[in-house]
């Protein structure tokens, strides 16, 4: 890239409000191929005192008439450049009609109109309705879109938009034109169109006040079978919106359409919800107990984006987590609500700890409303969803169920209908909330950074009294060099030596609330030295640090009475103790460690689903990040003998869990999926040890599996515990699958991850395999994602053939989608821990890649970050 083309940032601080709004937009649009004709008619109206210029948002598309007020005019009248058109008027309120055309079939970029198989849809999101005409492409420009749809009606039997359908007419040349009207003012960037043949699969809800609205999925034809899990699930978080935050729909149609061809999981336009169909189809015999839930989370999550997101939007995009980190802790709380809350909690805190910690301490580093950005797409991140949830669960802690509906009900009186700020936000909140102050709370949205908390405890016998200080420190990230101390809520509960919880001022559970750089916290009366448990439930998006004795550890994590708490302990636990055998190649794991899981195993109250998370040792990003400077191999290696540490040492218990949780007919329930869990974990734990009977038991479940969850769980045994079992298990489910995307999404994805030295060698084979392709993000996450993200051993290899792999793929998809190879690159540019020799690989293909002609604005900010940062000197 020559450097006067060099993308540049945009800041937060410099927003200004448009000078110009829209009433009404009406969109024509021709379905074409490669000629699509679209005719925007848009009024527009000055409401600011401002120059008299209109600066349209539109890239990649061919400009074929301009009309201002009925006058088409000439190309002097306005200025066209690659990235906006201009017009110069003297009028205040004016219509003005665009006809541009595009070319959907060649958008490989999936952004903006193109063509999903044989069907046409848009992804507009932040920025893709410049790509379909010219517009006020910002979220802060609400408009009431009217929509026609012109087609071939025996191609495209489905032509569908935002609202609700109000016309459909035979024209004289054959064709149909549909027309969608959306009563709702609302921002470009959810607008939408599909057209395509599918199965629809019809239901409907009747909300709280008795308004019925139809339900519509629209799946490929064929899988219609595939779709009524995504549908129950639609209608519980509908409602549940009711229910808990006393949200009702508001149109009198709700569509989703599943596309094969999608750069994430779904979308959520205004009544018309667009979803990969990973995050769709399900039947047991093709998806997973994590794919069941994860569906339903995901479409819960879109579902509710409809108060938080759409009749609430942002007023810009730096405001991102106003609506995600908002609809993320709601879509958590529904899926607590309906499953096990520590399951969920534990799932939520692995995210944290393996990917959005890493995001901190790499190039990347933004608070949860980022400052400056180059490409908006790049912002859509494990910080803004993840730790933005985190921080409105903070907020939900420190006002409690009541006070934050409160807030919420504040929060939608005042705003709904417009585009707001999260400093909008908090200021319902804190209104509805006076008794508390929430000023220094909202630095988390300004900081960004991990807090490392430290805890020192004294208890002095003679006095009764006990003393905890607790001290945090951010360090400086790449974008942020001062800091500052935040409010961070530490829950913290005390038991007394044999386990019991332990009553200090009437209870055993108190919030330490840390609110500089260095407190101290006193406790009276207390009779013996407590065993004491902080950062209980993740509290706060922090890494918190206690010194605890094997014998502590082991006792609270007996003693604990919350669920994830135990779990969080237990990984504590085994970081500590695979950290001292990185550091020394002749550590023995203490026996301490298996009697206490053995204890857990044993225990009749414990939760299998929990308890199966007990036997999952912590990942290797996780182990990652507790380094500076990391060996990766030592860390590798000390993994991998912590887990045959574990896996011979509870092999009989394995075994017997295996044996008593043995398959039957499969169910999607709670009871059903912790026993299926259980039993997995044991398995996959087993495959580890030196067990002669545990390939037996393997190729034993594989074989008579009815359902994908045990099938998968079995593979994934298979490809730790012997090479040529794993080959026939692999070969026989190829055959069988072979053909059915979405499962063998999951097939690559093992062959990917298989810690095999040739492992690279056989993904250049994959390449050409029929079930994969380079133009779908699906096939490419699966593949390319799950070795850069899943096969530490072989992506990390010291020879740099793995990091080498990486950046040729990332060149390629340049061409073809530069998002999807913008999210492919997170491994190579968080490399701030690993050995020097490790790093200057990375270097050199870092900077081959930002040599590349054309690299788009996405891989831009991304590869010069990590360049100019974390690799420079
Ligand atoms: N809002 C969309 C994400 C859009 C991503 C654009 N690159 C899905 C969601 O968060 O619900
Ligand atoms: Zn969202």
């Amino acid at each position: 890239m020559s450097n006067s083309s060099l993308p540049s940032a945009q800041y937060l601080k410099d927003y200004q409000a448009p000078v110009f709004g829209v009433d009404t937009i009406e969109l024509t649009v021709f379905l074409d191929d490669h000629k699509t004709k679209v005719i925007s008619k848009v009024r527009y109206l000055k409401q600011l005192e401002g120059e008299q210029v209109l600066r349209l948002n539109g890239e990649q598309q061919t400009l074929l008439e301009v009309k201002l007020a009925g006058v088409t005019l000439n190309a002097e009248q306005y200025q066209l450049t690659d990235e906006e058109l201009v017009i110069t008027t003297h009028l205040s309120e004016f219509e003005l009609e665009i006809t541009t055309e595009i070319d959907p079939a060649n958008n490989s970029s999936l952004e903006g109109l193109y063509k999903s198989g044989g069907a046409f849809c848009t992804q507009c999101e932040a920025q893709g309705f410049r790509k379909i005409t010219y517009y006020l492409d910002r979220p802060d420009v609400l408009a009431k879109y009217t929509t026609h749809i012109i087609g071939n009606k025996s191609i495209y039997p489905h032509m569908l938009s935002n609202g609700n359908k109000i016309e459909e007419v035979a024209l004289d040349d054959g064709l149909t034109k549909v027309t969608w009207q959306d009563p709702y003012p609302k921002p470009s960037y959810l607008f939408a169109l599909v057209a395509g043949d599918f199965d629809v699969l019809e239901d409907n809800f009747t909300t709280a006040s008795g308004r019925k609205v139809d339900l519509a999925l629209f799946v490929d034809k064929g899988n219609l079978s595939r779709a009524p899990f995504a549908m129950e699930s639609l209608k519980k978080s509908m409602a549940w919106d009711e229910s808990r935050f006393g949200l009702e729909y508001d149109l009198d149609i709700y569509m989703i359409v599943a596309v094969d061809f999608f750069n994430m999981g779904a979308m959520e336009n205004k009544g018309l919800n667009v979803f990969n169909s990973k995050c769709v189809l399900a039947d047991s015999k093709s998806a997973t107990d994590a794919d069941y839930l994860m569906i339903e989370s995901i479409v819960g999550h879109e579902y509710f984006h409809n108060w938080t997101g759409n009749r609430i939007t942002c007023r810009d995009w730096f405001q991102l987590s106003l609506k995600e980190g908002l609809t993320v802790f709601r879509d958590q709380e529904f899926s607590m609500d309906l499953g096990s809350r520590a399951h969920n909690r534990i799932e939520q805190v692995k995210v944290m700890r393996s990917h959005q910690f890493a995001e901190d301490a790499g190039p990347m580093s933004h608070p949860i409303r980022p400052e400056s950005v180059i490409e908006m797409n790049n912002f859509y991140t494990v910080t803004v969803y993840d730790k933005g949830a985190e921080v409105i669960r903070m907020l939900h802690s420190i006002l409690g169920e009541q006070g934050f509906q409160a807030g919420m009900k504040l929060y939608v009186e005042r705003h709904d209908g417009h585009a707001v700020t999260c400093d909008d936000f908090v200021a319902a909140m804190q209104d509805a909330n006076t008794e508390h102050d929430l000023t220094l709370f909202k630095l988390w949205y300004s900081q960004s950074g991990t807090p490392n908390v430290n805890a020192n405890m004294h208890y002095d016998k003679a006095n009764k009294k006990l003393t905890i200080k607790l001290s945090q420190v951010t360090a400086p990230t790449a974008d942020q060099v001062d800091k500052k101390a935040l409010h961070i809520p530490v829950n913290t509960a005390f038991f007394d030596q044999s386990g019991q919880p332990m009553n200090l001022g009437g209870q055993y559970q108190h919030v330490l609330n840390l609110t500089a750089n260095e407190q101290t916290f006193e406790f009276e009366s207390v009779e013996e030295q407590p065993l004491v448990s902080f950062l209980r439930d993740f509290s706060a998006p922090v890494q918190f640090s206690f010194d605890y004795s094997d014998e502590e550890l082991t006792k609270l994590i007996i003693a604990e009475t919350s669920d994830y708490t135990r779990w969080e302990l237990a990984q504590q636990l085994y970081i500590k103790h695979i950290k001292l055998a990185v550091s020394n190649n002749d550590y023995v794991f203490p026996t301490a460690i298996l009697t206490c899981i053995e204890q857990v195993i044993g225990k009749d109250s414990a939760d299998p689903q929990i308890t199966a998370e007990l036997l999952k040792v912590p990942g290797f990003s996780t182990l990652l990040a507790e380094y500076k400077h990391a060996d990766v191999d030592a860390i590798l290696a000390a993994q991998d003998k912590f887990t045959r540490f574990l896996a011979n040492g509870l092999a009989n218990k394995l075994t017997k869990v295996i044996a008593e949780n043995a398959p039957s007919e499969y169910i999607f329930n709670a009871t059903a999926m912790a026993k299926r869990a259980f039993r997995n974990a044991a398995l996959n734990l087993l495959s580890y040890s030196d067990d002669k009977q545990v390939a037996d038991l393997i190729s034993n479940q594989y074989y008579h599996s009815d359902n994908m969850t045990d099938s998968l769980a079995a593979l994934k045994a298979g490809s730790t515990k012997d090479d040529s079992l794993f080959k026939t298990l692999m070969a026989d489910f190829e055959n069988k699958w072979t053909g059915d995307p979405l499962v063998m999404d999951k097939w690559l994805a093992l062959c990917a991850s298989h810690e095999h030295q040739d492992v690279l060698a056989n993904i250049l084979e994959l390449e050409s395999h029929r079930d994969f392709t380079l133009d779908n993000p699906n096939r490419v996450r699966a593949l390319y994602g799950n070795f850069a993200m899943n096969n530490p051993a072989q992506f990390h290899r010291k020879d740099g053939a793995g990091y080498r792999f990486l950046t040729d793929k990332l060149i390629q998809l340049n061409e073809i989608n530069p998002q999807v190879a913008a999210r492919l690159i997170t491994p190579l540019i968080q490399v701030g821990n690993l050995d020097g020799a490790r790093k200057l690989v990375v270097k050199k293909e870092l900077t081959r890649l930002n040599n590349t002609p054309n690299l788009s604005k996405d891989l831009f900010e991304k590869v010069t970050k990590c360049l100019e940062t974390t690799l420079a000197g």
